[in-house]
C-alpha cells in the first residue's frame, strides 16, 4: 500500500458504499400548492422534482428518481380536486405499496409517506379525516406515515392545526409542523427562519427499518447532528476494529494492517455526510494526515507519520503498536476527519479550495488544529 493506492482505496471504499446503499421510496400526498416540492428540496440534497427523471407510475403518481442517487419519490397528483381523485390516489397508492412488497426487494417497496397539509389552509377538512381513516384501515404493511403541516410560518396557527389533527386519534406516527424555506413576505420585513426539517429526519430514522438508515444519511441534507451521530458510530466501529487487530501488538513493520480499517472508517464518515468520491478532496487530505504527497509512502510510513501527529503518541515505544494506541490513532484520525466534513458541510470549506494552494494550506491547518484537540 502506498500513497496512491491509499487515495485510491478510499475512492474505492467510498464508490463501493454508495453502491450498496438500499433505495429510499417515500410517498408525498397533498394538494396542490401545500408545498410538497419544496419540502422534498429542503430534505434532500439531490432536487429531484427539477433535475432528476419523473416517471408516471399510475394515473396520479409520478415516481421521481436520478441515476446513481438511492431515493425515489413518490409526488401526487390531484388530491385537490376533490373525493373521487382522493380515493383514486388512496386506491393508487394501496396498490403500489402492495405491488412493491411483493417483490420483496427493499429497493421497491415503498417505506414512507408524507401526508401534507398546509397550516394557511383554514382547517383539516373532514374528508381528509376520512381518508387518512380508510388508508390506514387497509394499510397492511403498515407503511409509516408523517402528517407534515407545511408553511408553517405561523406557529401558532401551526399549533392549532395539530392539536385539532390529534384530536381525531389517527393512526400515524406523529403530526409535524416544518417551514422549509425562511419566510419573508410579511410587509414589516420579519423574516421567519426554517425549522422542523431536523425533527422530520429524526422521526424517520425511528421509522425506517435498520437497512435504510445509511441511506437516508446520504441523501438527507437536513440534520447535521444525524450524520455526525452516524460518523462518530463509524469511528467506534473502526476504534473497536483496530483494538482487535492489535491484540497483540503490532510489531511495526506490521502496522500497514491498520489501514484498511482507516479506509473503511473514512470511507463510512463520507458517505454519512453525502459526498461522493471526490479525489482532489482525499488527495490534500491524506497528504495534509501524512505530512507530504509523495507517493512512495509506504503502509508503515503512513501509520507512523499518522503517529507523529499526535499529541502524546509521537513515536512507537518498543517498536510495537499496541492496542490503545492503534485506538487512539484511530479515534484521533475519524474525529479530525468528521471536523473537516462538517466544514466542508457547513461551506467553510468550498470544494474549490482543495485546487488552490491556499485552500489546502487552510485544510491542512485545520485538520492539525482538530488533531491537537484530542
Ligand atoms: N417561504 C416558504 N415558501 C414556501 C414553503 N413551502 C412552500 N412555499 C411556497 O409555496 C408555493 C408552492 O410550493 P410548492 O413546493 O411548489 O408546492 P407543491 O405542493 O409542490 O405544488 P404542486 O407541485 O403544484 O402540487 C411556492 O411558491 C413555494 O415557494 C416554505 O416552507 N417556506
Ligand atoms: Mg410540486
Amino acid at each position: 500500500m502506498d500513497f496512491n493506492n491509499l487515495v485510491e482505496g478510499c475512492m474505492n471504499a467510498i464508490s463501493a458504499q454508495v453502491g450498496n446503499l438500499n433505495t429510499l421510496n417515500v410517498v408525498i400526498v397533498g394538494k396542490t400548492g401545500v408545498g410538497k416540492s419544496t419540502l422534498v428540496n429542503a430534505i434532500f440534497r439531490e432536487d429531484l422534482a427539477t433535475t432528476g427523471t419523473g416517471r408516471p407510475v399510475t394515473q396520479r403518481m409520478c415516481r421521481y428518481t436520478k441515476k446513481d442517487v438511492p431515493l425515489a419519490i413518490y409526488d401526487t397528483k390531484g388530491f385537490e380536486l376533490g373525493k373521487d381523485a382522493q380515493q383514486e390516489v388512496k386506491e393508487e397508492l394501496l396498490e403500489t405499496i402492495k405491488e412493491g412488497y411483493e417483490t420483496r426487494d427493499i429497493d421497491k417497496m415503498i417505506h414512507c409517506i408524507w401526508y401534507c397539509v398546509s397550516v394557511t389552509s383554514s382547517r383539516f377538512e373532514p374528508e381528509e379525516v376520512q381518508w387518512i381513516k380508510d388508508f390506514t384501515a387497509q394499510n397492511q404493511h403498515q407503511v409509516p406515515i408523517i402528517i407534515v403541516l407545511t408553511q408553517a410560518f405561523s406557529k401558532k396557527r401551526a399549533r392549532e392545526l395539530k392539536d385539532q389533527i390529534e384530536t381525531e386519534n389517527l393512526n400515524v406516527i406523529q403530526v409535524l409542523p416544518v417551514l422549509a424555506q425562511d419566510y419573508d413576505e410579511f410587509d414589516d420585513g420579519y423574516v421567519v427562519k426554517a425549522y422542523g426539517t431536523d425533527t422530520l429526519i429524526e422521526i424517520m430514522e425511528k421509522a425506517l427499518p435498520d437497512e435504510l438508515q445509511d441511506t437516508l444519511m446520504y441523501v438527507q441534507q437536513a440534520n447535521l447532528e444525524s450524520k455526525k451521530k452516524k460518523a462518530q458510530a463509524a469511528v467506534a466501529a473502526a476504534a473497536t476494529a483496530a483494538i482487535a487487530a492489535a491484540a497483540s501488538p503490532i510489531p511495526f513493520s506490521d502496522a500497514a494492517i491498520l489501514i484498511p480499517i482507516e479506509v473503511t472508517m473514512l470511507a463510512s464518515i463520507t458517505v454519512a455526510f453525502g459526498f461522493d468520491p471526490n479525489k482532489a478532496m482525499l488527495t490534500t487530505l491524506i497528504s495534509a494526515v501524512i505530512g507530504t504527497g509523495s507517493t512512495t509512502l509506504v503502509g508503515k510510513t503512513i501509520v507512523s507519520n499518522l503517529l507523529k501527529m499526535i499529541p502524546g503518541v509521537g513515536t512507537v515505544a518498543g517498536g510495537v503498536i499496541s492496542g490503545g494506541t492503534a485506538t487512539l490513532l484511530t479515534t484521533a484520525l475519524g474525529e479530525a476527519y468528521i471536523g473537516i466534513m462538517t466544514a466542508m458541510y457547513n461551506g467553510e470549506i468550498k470544494e474549490n479550495d482543495l485546487e488552490t494552494s491556499d485552500g489546502k494550506k487552510k485544510l491542512k491547518k485545520m485538520f492539525k488544529e482538530r488533531l491537537k484537540k484530542k
